[in-house]
């Protein structure tokens, strides 16, 4: 105690200026998880939500702002993560899709930027860009996708599998960063989370905590993708297209300890110790059995298979919820929540039986869109709402925004600090947004795409099929009628194609 306080005074007489910027600058918490949707979010009201609430999440909208219209760039985990390091579009940042190589750590990137303004960076989680993170003072990653259970974390000098339940593992490994730490510099977290991602293992605690609840079907559970030719094609479907053992936790007959199809039992169900195994089994069993006792229909299977998988996708998000709480308890105990800028995001959206969905990729709304709240005591009011349009490749610049260092000339979004300050959309800010897809061929065969949104309309072209798409988002939110080549549809069609052209120069995109 009294070696502390000698060097703590030290510190005061020897560097009192650096010391003074130290305190003034925001330490930054940039909490994400993977493939949670808004819809599985309750600040964000939808009925799915409200059977499965997020009271963690919801306290940061409630202590700042909650984002509405806050989308990605590419609508898939590593390009995504790719765009929120460098605060640039696919084509600009080199991470073009999953099967890319590996990010290219050599380049410019928001972790670099804040160390080399005195800022202590760590990130733990999951990275996937499957090169080693730069730009990071502690790093600790899960191996790929990362697995839910007794998961593999990589650092600089090895990799060492930890036992326990993903969720929690990194959240403690966050604590413990959190309490050593050096105090003498401000600190920029990214804690990310493997949850909810696919095949959707909640924690032991949770495996039947959603068992008796009926989730609300989406009205387009069983659309027939007439005029929207990629839709139809896609490898997507709840009940078409998931793996019975892997990803809906079926088995074989009434009683069985055996999944059935499950293309990686490596990365799951191998994953469990013994004894672990044998409580999944136990925990799942009278409701695998409940499918075998009943005679379903062809339909009834769909809608069953839909129930498991938001009953298990909803149960991961409660340990992520729980985690949150965890670490806003954390800094509020701490007095850190006085001077520390608070995330929560999802590197997209997800569909959770929308268009009969699961997963990720297309520009419709659900996996376009990003759920974001953000807390900042002091610059952020409580409540606040934010409308204006926002993409991931504005986080790096408002995160430089917020510490007060100049943001890079060649990061292509904008920062939204402004805005997010005072509550409304600045007269100048942007009336449109880019995106642009290229997975394919992948798995999922979500054809490639590109398009624009405005507030009310989006335009998207799929363009190896040469097919456009247009929808007004006002009379048709579930993007269910393409209108384009519609009668009377030819002056916005016209408009939408020329700003898509403008934001394409605008952001240097190759080829088009
Ligand atoms: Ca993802």
């Amino acid at each position: 105690m009294k070696k502390n306080l000698f060097i703590g005074a030290l510190t005061l007489t020897a560097a009192p200026i650096f010391a003074q910027q130290a305190v003034q600058r925001p330490n930054i918490i940039f909490i994400m998880s993977d493939d949670h949707a808004s819809q599985a979010i309750s600040a964000y009201g939808h009925p799915l939500s409200k059977l499965a609430p997020t009271p963690n999440i919801d306290r940061i909208a409630k202590n700042g702002a909650q984002f509405w219209n806050n989308y990605c760039a590419n609508s898939l985990s590593g390009p995504s993560r790719a765009s929120i390091l460098t605060g640039k579009h696919s084509h600009k940042n080199g991470y073009l899709a999953n099967w890319n190589k590996e990010f290219d750590g050599s380049q410019q990137t928001l972790p670099k930027i804040l160390q080399e303004n005195g800022y202590e960076t760590a990130i733990i989680g999951k990275w996937h860009l499957i090169s080693e993170p730069t730009g990071f003072d502690h790093w600790m990653i899960l191996d790929g996708q990362g697995d839910y259970n007794n998961p593999d974390f990589i650092t600089d000098n090895d990799t060492v599998q930890y036992f326990g339940y993903v969720t929690d593992l990194i959240t403690t490994f966050t604590k413990q960063w959190l309490q050593t730490r050096d105090r003498d510099r401000p600190f920029f977290l990214m804690m990310h989370h493997k949850a909810p991602h696919r095949n959707w293992v909640p924690a032991e605690r949770h495996y039947n905590l959603y068992e008796e609840t009926e989730f609300p079907v989406p009205e387009n559970y069983f659309d027939e993708y007439e005029g929207r030719f990629a839709a139809k094609n896609q490898e997507m479907n709840i009940y078409r297209d998931m793996y019975e053992g892997h990803d809906l936790k079926m088995v074989t007959g009434i009683d069985s300890d055996t999944l059935l199809f499950d293309p990686w039992p490596d990365a799951f169900i191998n994953t469990l110790t013994p004894y672990e195994k044998k409580r999944f089994f136990e925990a799942y069993r009278s409701r695998n059995n409940d499918y075998y006792n009943t005679d379903l229909t062809e339909k009834e299977i769909a809608l069953w298979k839909l129930q498991r998988y938001l009953q298990d996708y909803l149960a991961t998000i409660k340990s992520v919820d729980e985690s949150v709480g965890q670490i806003l308890d954390f800094l509020e105990q701490s007095g850190l929540d006085e001077n520390t800028i608070v995330i929560y995001t999802s590197d997209q959206g997800f569909y959770t039986g929308e268009h009969g969905w699961f997963d990720k990729r297309f520009m419709y709304e659900e996996s376009f869109q990003m759920p974001m709240v953000m807390q900042f005591k002091g610059e952020i009011k409580p409540g606040t709402q934010v409308h204006g349009l926002t993409q991931n490749i504005d986080f790096a610049p408002t995160f430089l925004d917020f510490c007060g260092i100049k943001i890079p000339e060649d990061m292509q979004g904008e920062s939204f600090r402004e805005m997010v300050v005072s509550g409304s959309t600045p007269e100048d800010w942007r009336q449109s947004l880019y995106y642009h897809y290229y997975e394919y061929p992948g798995i999922h065969s979500v054809r490639a795409h590109y398009g624009v949104k405005t507030d009310r309309y989006k335009l998207i072209y799929f363009y190896d099929e040469d097919i456009w798409e247009l929808f007004d988002l006002e009379n048709d939110p579930t993007e269910m009628k393409n209108i384009f080549g519609e009668e009377g549809k030819e002056n916005i069609t016209e408009e939408l194609k020329k700003e898509l052209s403008r934001l394409q120069k605008l952001y240097e995109v190759p080829g088009i």
